[in-house]
């Protein structure tokens, strides 16, 4: 399957730590996933070739953050 992109908003992401912290919920279910972290624009770009959105967005809320809907742009 071809890698996909994906836009997920995240809200209550403070500073780097946080950052990092939403970065290894998703590398945890996914090692091979990229990801990109927006702090400002709180959201986070995923490219990955399997997982499902349900699947990040499960393990974003887990580390406790709260899922938003994706600004647009
Ligand atoms: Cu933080």
């Amino acid at each position: 399957m071809a890698e996909q992109d994906l836009t997920l908003g995240v809200d209550g992401m403070a500073c780097e730590g946080c950052a990092q912290s939403v970065t290894r919920a998703i590398t945890r279910i996914d090692p091979g996933a990229k990801v990109a972290v927006d702090l400002p624009g709180k959201s986070v770009r995923i490219t990955a070739a399997t997982k499902e959105r349900a699947e990040f967005e499960a393990a974003i809320h887990a580390a406790g953050y709260d899922m938003i809907a994706p600004a647009t742009r």
